[in-house]
């Protein structure tokens, strides 16, 4: 099973501090649909989601930059999967986005493989997140993509994005029907978010960090919480 805790260490996060200060960024490897995949050995952290639903401006936002991955009004921007060292801690993974219309039926079965091939044979991946839009019903292809992820063994957490297009009164029922539609479990992560206003950034890193954390702490908290 994928779904591990790391003991390593977490430099660049002081202890108490949930958000890395990312200091440096690099766009280390791009895959196209042929390429052989990285072996990386730090944690991955992936994110997945239909076309234009704002997976690199979320990478954006977690890096604290404004255009380091491209992101573009047209869909489809992101055709590779990409992988962003960050301060040589970890990588962020921007999967290509599926359900663009203009692409053939044929390349998005081999990007559906080839999305499939980095799920199931990276040692490093940690979590997956899937990102649906807040003010739509997820569509079948997140409903697939959802179960996808857990048959591939792990707990996918979903970000609901363009949170600030829509008005505070209907954030709990937009998150609602996301849970509704991807059959979601009652303690299933779902975190609502904004690459506007960054609100849930703090969240998204704190899970990452989680990850991160050495094993020695937890097991020192744990122990101390008891006396
Ligand atoms: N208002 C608002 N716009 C957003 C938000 N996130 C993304 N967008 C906009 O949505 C469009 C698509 O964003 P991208 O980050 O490029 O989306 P993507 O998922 O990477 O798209 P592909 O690379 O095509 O798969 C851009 O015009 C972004 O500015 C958000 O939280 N709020
Ligand atoms: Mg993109």
């Amino acid at each position: 099973m994928k779904r591990r805790l790391v003991s390593q260490n977490s430099s660049g996060v002081g202890k108490g501090d949930e958000t890395m200060n990312v200091t440096k960024v690099n766009l280390e490897t791009v895959c196209g649909i042929t390429s052989k995949l990285p072996e990386n050995q730090l944690p991955e952290f992936a994110f997945a989601g239909k076309s234009n639903v704002g997976k690199s401006s979320l990478i954006n936002a977690l890096m604290n930059r404004k255009s380091y991955a491209r992101t573009s009004s047209q869909p489809g921007k992101t055709q590779t999967i990409n992988f962003y060292n960050i301060n040589e801690v970890l990588y962020f993974v921007d999967l290509p986005g599926y359900g663009y219309a203009k692409v053939s039926q044929q390349t998005r079965e081999k990007w559906g493989k080839m999305i499939e091939r980095y799920l199931r044979r990276s040692a490093q991946l940690k979590l997956v997140f899937l990102l649906v839009d807040i003010r739509h019903e997820p569509s079948e292809n997140d409903c697939d993509m959802y179960q996808w992820v857990i048959a591939n063994g792990f707990s996918p957490v979903v970000i609901a994005t363009k949170l600030d297009k829509i008005n505070r009164s209907q954030i709990a029922k937009q998150c609602k029907l996301v849970r509704t539609k991807l059959g979601m479990e009652k303690e299933g992560v779902l975190i609502p978010f904004s690459a506007e206003t960054k609100q849930g950034r703090e969240e998204i890193w704190a899970l990452m960090e989680s990850f991160l954390a050495p094993a020695e702490e937890t097991m020192e908290c744990s122990e101390g919480a008891k006396e």
